[in-house]
């Protein structure tokens, strides 16, 4: 079809396109006819949800014509194109973004409130696309904006989920899940019903003998399921390049019911059999760092990347190029091991399917694939029973093991007779039962292999992959510090602190160019400056303020230092060290004479995060967060004096509330175990400073900015190995002030001390493993030296634009540049307009 449309006629057409709105009044136009035609309303019942949707509708349409052009010019161009798997992404709203990207925010603003409307309202109708945990899917949504915006050709691929990550409500005190079910009307998604693909399970594998004498093997029998391709646009900031972002649905392959059931009078299980392929991507799984095993998760993982790879394939071919031009055209970025039978599944095309031999085949695999790892932890690492891979993907397992034979052969000859290494490396697990190590698979067949943050990239080499980095050497390991989109992250957050920083930087310039920040320095000492900053600063505590008593019903004073703690609640990330900590705050103010107490300085301690489902301690923690509130928020001795909030559901769009509200936030992970965070700079760059342990990019950033500018505490990772080893096997004291803090939640003071009796025990009996109380003294000497900074507010503010103006650094920009040299080696796509 498309081939028989001449090209004069495509060329006049194109041309012709309706013109995209330029100013206020084209966009008012824009949204009276999609209120009117569209949405088929009329402009007297038009509402706030009306006006979201058609204000949505029209920057779509504007997204869609650049969107439509950087699938042309990449295509024509036909460049290295760079393919993101990540099973997660947390992208958030999309209105405001798209707003500020395309530059006509200001436009919509005043159409807007010419309706009636005001454009934060309007904003805040849209539901959160949360397709993704935390800090890994919230990374890859970053990345998708820097591609775009740094005009690389860039295609990020994914999982819809019907169900993103759940909704969480607080009932008396305790998580309750809630389904988030997000589709209802979502403008940013393009079906594409005429994109799919079959992916097939489970059946069995035979040899045939080709014409020319060889074996090859083929996978027949078993199930289909399809796989529907949704296309989100994702627009670069202050450029017309508009990438795509491709998440596959499931669908029973059979169209909507299998007829012969149904005429045979089989219903029910005609529809049953749609339900079934429907199930593959109806839920993201909510586990953070950790990883359980489940069936449906792998078939996930499996439909996902054949899906993925069968695309990237097409696209390939499409271009008429040889095989061995593969790897110069296509660089896949494997985000943790979830995409690990990428490298599987692009084998066994290259030798099954397209019949090349294995060693042509392994060569461009391994050019083709990167891993990025995201954690230490032993509990994340993903494993799966070889049997259920063999029942799955049967012809998957075989090459599994070939890959695992041929490498095992060249580790025994560099190590002969070394029996412990080839077990050690071994992508087969020697267990009871046997298991295929997925990030020993990843290793093996991708080029590079890349932590998140300095000291993550280095304990990956000297703990959980030593083995590897003496088998390929050091070169194959590499170090990509973790960035966040300034865009998001900055100008859309706080705009308020935006525009000050561009008065003073020279204009919007640094949005791009995250190091002009650098340009704030020389202001830090002025007075006047500081005042704006500090204003703006306050303003933002404000509206926080008035979201809690809003949600909580709890009034806090904006005066008051917000100390801030949000991200998924985990035994690692250590909220239990912080709400210990309120508790001894609350203990001292307690104690002291009403004289002392009124030179005290007032503090709210905001918490937020989700606990995974299934993860009983730290559902434990959120309650006694919220026990530890409810108690002291009522006490009215303390009054304005600690404040303890806990912010249910925490989300993208909460974070970009938040994020310009703190005044100190809390990075406090057991040293060692935070491959990165990336929250941390979040709030640095929007003037807060932070509280925290020498773990993950908290190094960097304390380089960076300053160790002044920064309050840190706490035990070493080089030293948790020794207490560890000492709590278990040696003698392990508590920390005398934390054990008046159990003694407190042991007498009653916060509800039925039963309920905590397991966080208590985990620190006092069960090792510590978390060094809570190796780290408690230094913690609180710390938040000693956070209120005395505090009150030298000249001195506060200077620390915050100082530690501004050195963040330059950490520009997801930066990272993705990195990513485009050292690993991809893709150039940008220059656009002429
Ligand atoms: N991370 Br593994 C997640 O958010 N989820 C995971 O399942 C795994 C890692 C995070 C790290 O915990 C965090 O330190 C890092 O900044 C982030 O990935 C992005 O690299």
């Amino acid at each position: 079809v498309e081939a028989s449309i001449p090209e004069p006629q495509r060329a006049a057409w194109s041309r012709n396109q309706i013109q995209s709105f330029t100013d206020k009044d084209g966009f008012e136009k824009e949204v009276v006819r999609h209120v009117e035609t569209t949405l088929a309303r009329s402009m007297f019942n038009c509402d706030e949800s009306a006006a979201y949707s058609a204000t949505s509708l029209a920057f779509r349409d504007r997204l869609i014509k650049d969107w439509n052009k950087t699938q042309q010019r990449q295509t024509y161009r036909d460049t290295k194109r760079v393919y993101y798997l990540s099973l997660e992404f947390l992208m958030g709203r999309a209105l405001d973004n798209a707003m500020l990207n395309v530059g006509l925010k200001d436009a919509a603003k005043g159409g807007l409130a010419d309706l009636g409307f005001r454009i934060e309202d309007i904003i805040g109708q849209e539901h959160d696309a949360a397709l993704g945990n935390g800090g890994l899917g919230r990374l890859a949504a970053c990345f998708l904006d820097s591609l775009a915006s740094l005009n690389y050709p860039a295609w990020g691929y994914g999982l819809r989920y019907r169900y993103g990550i759940f909704k969480q409500e607080i009932i008396d005190g305790y998580q309750v899940e809630v389904p988030d079910y997000w589709l209802d009307f979502n403008p940013w998604e393009f079906p594409r019903h005429d994109v799919t693909v079959d992916i097939q399970f489970f059946g069995h594998v035979s040899k045939t003998t080709k014409d020319d004498g060889k074996t090859a093997a083929i996978w027949e029998g078993g199930e289909i399921v399809q796989a529907v391709a949704y296309d989100v646009p994702i627009p670069g900031y202050d450029t017309p390049t508009t990438n795509n972002l491709r998440l596959w649905s499931s669908k029973a392959s059979g169209g909507e019911f299998d007829f012969q059931k149904f005429n045979n009078g089989d219903y029910e299980s005609s529809v049953a059999e749609q339900q079934r392929a429907e199930t593959i991507s109806a839920v993201l799984y909510p586990n953070d760092n950790l990883e359980r095993g489940k069936e449906l998760r792998l078939k996930q993982q499996y439909f996902w990347v054949a899906a993925s790879l069968y695309d990237i394939v097409r696209r390939f071919k499409k271009s008429k190029r040889g095989w061995n031009e593969f790897a110069d055209q296509v660089a896949i970025q494997l985000n943790d091991t979830h995409p690990t039978l990428a490298i599987v599944e692009l084998q066994r095309i290259l030798l099954d399917i397209e019949g090349l031999e294995w060693d042509v085949a392994w060569d461009i695999v391994t050019k083709t694939f990167g891993y990025t790892n995201h954690t230490v932890l032993p509990e994340a690492l993903e494993k799966w029973p070889v049997g259920l891979v063999q029942y799955l993907l049967p012809r998957h397992l075989q090459i599994i093991y070939d890959i695992n034979l041929y490498f095992l052969q060249t580790v025994e000859k560099a190590f002969p007779k070394d029996r412990d290494m080839l077990t050690r490396v071994s992508i087969i697990e020697e267990s009871q039962p046997k298991m295929v190590r997925m990030a020993h698979l990843a290793i093996v067949g991708s080029h590079k292999v890349n932590g998140v943050a300095e000291l993550h990239s280095d304990l990956i080499k000297t703990t959980i992959f030593k083995d590897f980095v003496e088998v390929y050497g050091p070169d194959k390991f590499t170090n990509v510090t973790n960035g966040i989109t300034p865009r998001r992250w900055l100008h859309q957050a706080n705009p308020r602190l935006s525009e000050l920083i561009a008065s003073k930087c020279g204009g919007n310039g640094f949005l791009k160019d995250l190091t002009q920040l650098n340009r704030l320095e020389a202001h830090a000492k002025d007075a006047a400056f500081r005042r704006e900053w500090a204003e703006i600063k306050y303003a933002n505590k404000v509206r926080l303020a008035k979201h809690i008593k809003n949600v909580t019903g709890v009034t806090v004073n904006p005066a008051a230092l917000f100390d801030v703690q949000v991200k998924r609640i985990h035994e690692y990330k250590r909220q239990q060290l912080n709400i210990f900590g309120v508790i001894h705050r609350y203990l001292t103010l307690k104690g002291m004479s009403v004289e002392e107490r009124k030179k005290q300085l007032p503090r709210v301690s905001v918490f937020g995060g989700k606990a995974a489902p299934g993860y009983w301690m730290a559902k434990q923690i959120i309650h006694l967060i919220n026990a530890v509130g409810s108690v002291i928020n009522k006490d009215e001795e303390i009054g304005d004096l600690l404040k303890v909030i806990f912010l249910e559901d925490y989300n993208v769009s909460k974070a970009e509330m938040i994020c310009p509200a703190s005044d100190l936030s809390e990075h406090i992970s057991t040293a060692g175990t935070e491959a990165s965070g990336t929250s941390n700079m979040k709030f640095v760059l929007n003037g807060g400073l932070i509280i925290g342990t020498c773990d993950g990019a908290n190094i960097e950033i304390t380089r960076e900015i300053g160790e002044s500018n920064i309050f840190l505490f706490g035990n070493l990772a080089e030293d948790v190995e020794d207490l560890r080893h000492a709590h278990n096997y040696g003698s392990h004291s508590i920390d005398s002030d934390l054990e008046k803090v159990f003694g407190t939640i042991e007498s009653g003071t916060f509800g039925t001390p039963h309920d905590f009796s397991a966080m208590i025990a985990a620190v006092r009996h069960h090792g510590d493993y978390y060094l809570v109380s190796d780290d408690f003294h230094s913690y609180m000497e710390t938040h000693r030296l956070v209120d005395e900074s505090y009150r030298n507010q000249d001195e506060w503010v200077s620390k915050c634009i100082t530690s501004v103006a050195r963040m330059g650094f950490f520009s997801s920009d930066r990272c993705i540049n990195e990513y485009a040299d050292g690993i991809w080696n893709v150039e940008p796509l220059v656009v002429q307009e």
